[in-house]
């Protein structure tokens, strides 16, 4: 069976995490992914935190699925030839350097225009124009920058970072849809565009409900379903709202049996309207589905903390596991805290394509994520990362290198 982007060929400038994020998904789709690296270095992530010396980490190998590798100088003027025939030759070229590292080589768009007008080139910056366009950024710093580490959190701690990689992966996503995007209006205009993915914009996307919130504050003072209501207070910004539910169903994480020694033994609770009758029956509470000051969801609203602490002195009864089952039954949205090494073992995600594991020459087997989204008729088939350099030879011949010149060029240092 064909894939999706067969054909399509992409110039994979790309280091640390969030522009290979993109072209790992572009390659899942069957793109041919040719990166570009140091010789002798390469990408920094392959020797950061190693847990085998000598071996590309898992940070790398985890990134870098189904790609080629090929290693250019391309601040060498004869390394430089060969990348701008890479450029003829591809349809995108994806980037993440800091802010004019790719106009400093010399390959500014209007070069890069030159050489190939139907070329796409991708970027991730941290920020778009406007006062920090040339700052240098990774994942946190934007996180900071783009509104969640201010809405994360409990009330009466700091800020806080999320371990999801909204600003890293989740911009990789973003550039990744502006590239295939760009490819399709090129069926038609036969043009080459820019396009920018920046980090602050990419987070402040994902934390859209926030500007909502923020909007909401200043009108009304307030917001019922934060946990600041009723008794505490509420300033001028939206604020760290625990584990407060993020839409109109109040929700929070409740502690289940096995909590004191397990600190992943809770569960997410939501106490959707719908199926509160069903609630109040589960934990006992049955007189709460008619009192009017719990049958209502605006009713609700100023009990919270006594109703989830309720409901948890039912949670804690149960393993996660068998609250999930019970919870289920009756159509009560809930959630398993799970750990990571809950999540590295369960079998439906193996099945799924979603966790898989990939033999590698140098460190053996090791388990990734594979690709989250799936196309039926385009399935991804999960390759492991390139050595350093493994495909320079390959790539050249490709490009009417004959084996003389690539040897010539590896004696000049210029791959
Ligand atoms: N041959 C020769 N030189 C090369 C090369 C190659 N194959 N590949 C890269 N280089 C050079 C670049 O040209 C640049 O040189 P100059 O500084 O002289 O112009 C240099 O290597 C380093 O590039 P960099 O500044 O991008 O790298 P850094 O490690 O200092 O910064 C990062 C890393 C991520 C902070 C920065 O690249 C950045 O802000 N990127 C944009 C935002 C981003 O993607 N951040 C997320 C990263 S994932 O957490």
């Amino acid at each position: 069976m064909g894939k999706a982007l067969d054909g399509v060929r992409i110039l994979d400038f790309t280091h640390v995490q969030s522009g290979p994020t993109c072209t790992q998904l572009l390659a899942w789709f069957g793109a041919d992914v040719i990166k570009v690296e140091r010789a002798g270095a390469g990408d920094i992530t392959r020797e950061q935190l190693r847990d085998i010396p000598d071996v590309d980490s898992l940070y790398f190998t985890m990134l870098n699925h189904n790609k080629r590798s090929i290693t250019i100088d391309t601040k060498n003027p004869e390394g430089k030839l060969v990348l701008e025939a890479l450029i003829q030759k591809c349809d995108v070229l994806v980037e993440n350097f800091a802010p004019g590292a790719l106009d400093r080589m010399g390959f500014t768009w209007e070069r890069i225009q030159e050489l190939n007008p139907r070329m796409i080139v991708a970027s991730v910056k941290g920020f778009g124009p406007g006062p920090y366009e040339d700052c240098k950024v990774y994942e946190n710093v934007a996180q900071c920058a783009g509104g969640a580490a201010s809405t994360t959190g409990f009330d009466d701690g700091p800020p806080v970072v999320t371990g999801a990689q909204i600003g890293d992966s989740g911009t990789g996503l973003h550039l990744a849809l502006g590239i295939v995007t760009a490819l399709y209006q090129r069926t038609q205009t036969g043009r080459g565009q820019r396009v920018l993915a920046a980090m602050q914009d990419g987070v402040l996307n994902l934390c859209r409900v926030k500007l909502r919130d923020q909007q909401r504050l200043d009108r009304t003072g307030t917001m019922k379903e934060y946990p600041q209501y009723p008794n505490g207070s509420f300033g001028e910004a939206v604020p760290r709202a625990g584990n407060a539910s993020g839409g109109g169903q109040p929700g929070w994480i409740l502690k289940c049996k096995g909590w004191e020694t397990d600190p992943n033994a809770y569960i997410y609770f939501i106490t959707q309207a719908p199926v509160w009758a069903k609630i109040c029956n589960v934990i006992g509470k049955e007189e709460w589905a008619t009192d009017p000051d719990y049958a209502t969801p605006a009713a609700r609203l100023p009990h919270l903390k006594e109703i989830f602490a309720e409901i948890e002195r039912w949670t804690m009864t149960k393993t996660k596991f068998e609250a999930m089952q019970i919870l289920n039954k009756y159509d009560i949205p809930c959630g398993p805290i799970l750990s990571m090494k809950e999540i590295a073992e369960e079998p439906s995600l193996r099945k799924t394509g979603t966790i898989v594991e990939v033999d590698h020459p140098t460190r053996g087997k090791y388990l990734t994520v594979g690709n989250p989204i799936k196309l039926s008729d385009s399935p991804t088939d999960v390759k492991r990362s390139p050595l350093l350099g493994e495909h320079t030879d390959e790539v050249m011949a490709e490009l009417g290198y004959s084996p003389q010149q690539i040897s010539a060029l590896r004696t000049a240092g210029a791959i």
